[in-house]
């Protein structure tokens, strides 16, 4: 139990994450017989977090924290990432629990559900023992089929998350079977996430976090393969290829990591909608790196890239 001050219980907060339309949003409503808004067409609803009504599990309050989906029609990675961080870093953020949704429904594990659920993995780090992968969307798919998924997922997929302590639940669209998952999260105590540890107390900023890291990487990738497109293009810039040559072939690196923290950057200060000091601080930070990166290159060193 969490007591306030007034020796009144105060609520646990469970976070739900999840891909895009996995149903987070659904899964807090007929937890929490809370009427949040939940998605009818194919493009994604829930845009920023929200938060249940506190209601009781056991007789223990508890809150539901609703996420942007990872694969968000409407936004980047970085600024999804960035409303997230910015929930779950704040002060006052105790996390008891941190579910992670997916669709019994899907039929492949694609590139991004493994991105989003690597980022869910990062996000938590050493929280892992408090998380769920909670399965739904039964009702839709044979049994035979559905028993060879969760297998498949169990053994696989999500294996390094479960290896790590997380359970493994099946929700079936009841209030019952979604208490079932919030009582076994409720009960335990709440561990820090590796993301409000490496914010709050180590002062990293985002893109140092080890979950930023990973999406500049990911980025990084897709920029590669851009510079490498155009490089074949007959449009490509004469002098770029001249610079190339001169660098070395660590070049296109550094530009790739140097274009994409200045993407990320750009994108995360304007999901803070920060302004003033706080962005002249950012660029500060940011310019710092660049140099860091600029000197690696100096050096001819590919390692030392972030
Ligand atoms: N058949 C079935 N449909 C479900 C279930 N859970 C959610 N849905 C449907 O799936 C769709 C998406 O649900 P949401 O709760 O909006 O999903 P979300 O993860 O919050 O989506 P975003 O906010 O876009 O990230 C809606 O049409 C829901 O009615 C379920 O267990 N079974
Ligand atoms: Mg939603």
């Amino acid at each position: 139990m969490t007591p306030s001050r007034a020796g009144q219980q105060m609520p646990k907060n469970i976070v739900i994450m999840g891909p895009t339309g996995s149903g987070k949003t659904s899964f807090i409503n007929i937890a929490s017989g809370s009427r949040l808004r939940v998605g009818k067409g194919l493009r994604s609803t829930t845009g920023c977090t929200q938060t249940s009504r506190t209601f009781r599990v056991d007789g223990c309050p508890v809150r539901l924290i609703d996420t942007p989906g990872f694969d968000d029609s409407n936004m980047s990675d970085v600024e999804i990432l960035t409303k997230i961080t910015k929930i779950l870093s704040s002060k006052k953020m105790v996390v008891h629990g941190i579910i992670y949704l997916h669709r019994i429904t899907d039929n492949r594990m694609s590139g991004t559900a493994r991105r989003s659920f690597d980022t869910f993995r990062y996000l938590c780090g050493e929280a892992l023992p408090n998380a769920a992968v909670v399965l739904n969307m039964w009702d839709m798919v044979s049994d035979p089929v559905r028993i060879a998924r969760e297998e498949e997922l169990r053994t696989k997929f999500y294996k390094p998350a479960f290896d790590a302590g997380a359970q493994l639940f099946r929700h079936v669209n009841t209030v019952e079977s979604a208490h079932r998952v919030l009582q076994a999260l409720a009960s335990q105590d709440p561990l820090p996430l590796r993301i409000q540890t490496e914010i709050a107390i180590e002062g990293k900023q985002l893109w140092q976090t080890t979950v930023g890291m990973s999406l500049l990487q990911h980025m990084a990738e897709k920029e590669q393969r851009r510079l490498d497109a155009a490089r074949d293009s007959e449009f490509r810039d004469e002098k770029l290829i001249h610079q190339e040559t001169d660098y070395g072939e660590g070049y296109q690196d550094v530009e790739c990591w140097m274009i994409c923290l200045t993407k990320f950057v750009q994108e995360h200060s304007r999901a803070e909608r920060l302004s003033g000091s706080s962005m002249q601080r950012l660029w500060v930070q940011l310019i710092k790196r660049l140099q860091e990166l600029l000197i690696c290159l100096i050096n001819g060193s590919r390692n030392c890239v972030p």
